[in-house]
């Protein structure tokens, strides 16, 4: 039965809204986006996959740097931190690290991920946080009215671009997978039921979970990273992809003329939280050592052909 022989009720639709308990994840505040901006199905999929996982809003952190993508946390119902301009990452580990059973999320843009903050992501993925980084990539500094970022594409034609973009765009999931992300996929805000499992499964993941999300900036980019030219170059993950194999997730990655969405590569392996309990204990433990070996009486390490004669030790 095709969908007009289906009409969808706004009453019914609201009541299966309020129902589903997801509307308690969002803020009192109403998003300040442009009408169309693909960052709305991103709260979407954010606070359906809170609900669906059902972590404590009281539990979970939103941490972000500056831009359009940064003005995330104002619309969630959860404790936030707008940072400084690329920043979220550090600032999000040392929430982490203060407070273990906290859910901490950092969320940014292109150019707040990969131009100025661009150096936080290496040792954020490679130490394991246990934390998930939504990026949404639109490839343009929407936030200051549409200049090139790190992900615009080849020959785009911007507010700093007007005679095209000449600069090659970065591939940030070959470069999370190289880092040592433990978890990395890709998401399509046109796509909102999928990217709402995707944020699910990053959410539930154990460690450094990076998802990015293909977002359109409906003001700034008429003619590159639009509805139209997204909606036709992303495609499915093959099937049977494993996602326990690094060069296969690399494969994928390298192919950018289509954009695969998925999860293109998981593993579990110690967070840096594991790391700094360990060493805690073990510090601990020595610190006990120490002090035992410490109560006990000094033997004297001379002997009688060593020992030196008091006169010169006086000396
Ligand atoms: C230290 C510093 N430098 C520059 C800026 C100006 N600035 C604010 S947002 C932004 C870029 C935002 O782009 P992106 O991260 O892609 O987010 P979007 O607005 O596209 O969501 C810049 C350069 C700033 N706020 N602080
Ligand atoms: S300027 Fe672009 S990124 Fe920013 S809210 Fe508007 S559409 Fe979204
Ligand atoms: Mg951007």
């Amino acid at each position: 039965m095709s969908n007009i022989e289906q009409p969808v009720y706004l009453e019914e639709k609201l009541e299966e809204i309020y129902d589903s308990g997801r509307l308690d994840y969002r803020s009192k505040s109403f998003p300040t986006w442009c009408p169309g901006c693909g960052y709305f199905s991103i709260v979407e999929g954010m606070t359906t996959a809170m609900n669906n996982l059902s972590i404590d809003p009281d539990e979970t952190v939103v941490v972000s740097g500056i831009g359009c993508a940064s003005r995330f946390p104002f619309f969630v119902n959860t404790y936030g931190f707008h940072t400084l301009h690329g920043r979220a990452l550090p600032v999000a580990t040392g929430i982490k690290v203060a407070n273990e059973k906290l859910t901490v999320i950092a969320v940014g843009g292109d150019g707040d991920a990969f131009a100025i903050g661009g150096a936080h992501i290496p040792h954020a993925a490679r130490r394991n946080v246990d934390m998930t980084y939504i990026l949404f990539d639109n490839g343009i500094y929407g936030l200051t009215k549409g200049q090139t970022s790190p992900t615009s594409v080849l020959g785009f034609k911007t507010s700093t671009s007007p005679f095209e973009n000449h600069d090659a765009p970065l591939n940030p999931l070959m470069m999370l997978l190289s880092y040592g992300a433990a978890w990395v996929g890709q998401a399509y805000a046109g796509h909102p039921h999928h990217l709402a499992k995707m944020i699910e499964q990053a959410l539930a993941h154990r460690g450094f979970s990076y998802l990015h999300v293909l977002s359109p900036c409906v003001t700034f980019d008429k003619t590159t990273k639009t509805y139209k030219n997204l909606g036709m170059s992303v495609r499915e993950l093959p099937e049977g992809h494993d996602t326990g194999d690094i060069m296969a997730a690399m494969a994928q990655a390298r192919i950018t003329d289509t954009l695969a969405l998925g999860c293109y590569f998981k593993e579990l392996r110690p967070t840096l939280g594991d790391g700094l309990s360990d060493i805690t204990r073990r510090a601990q433990g020595k610190e006990k050592d120490n002090l035992r070996k410490h109560d006990k009486p000094k033997k004297s390490r001379t002997n009688s052909a060593t020992k030196v004669p008091r006169r010169r030790a006086a000396v």
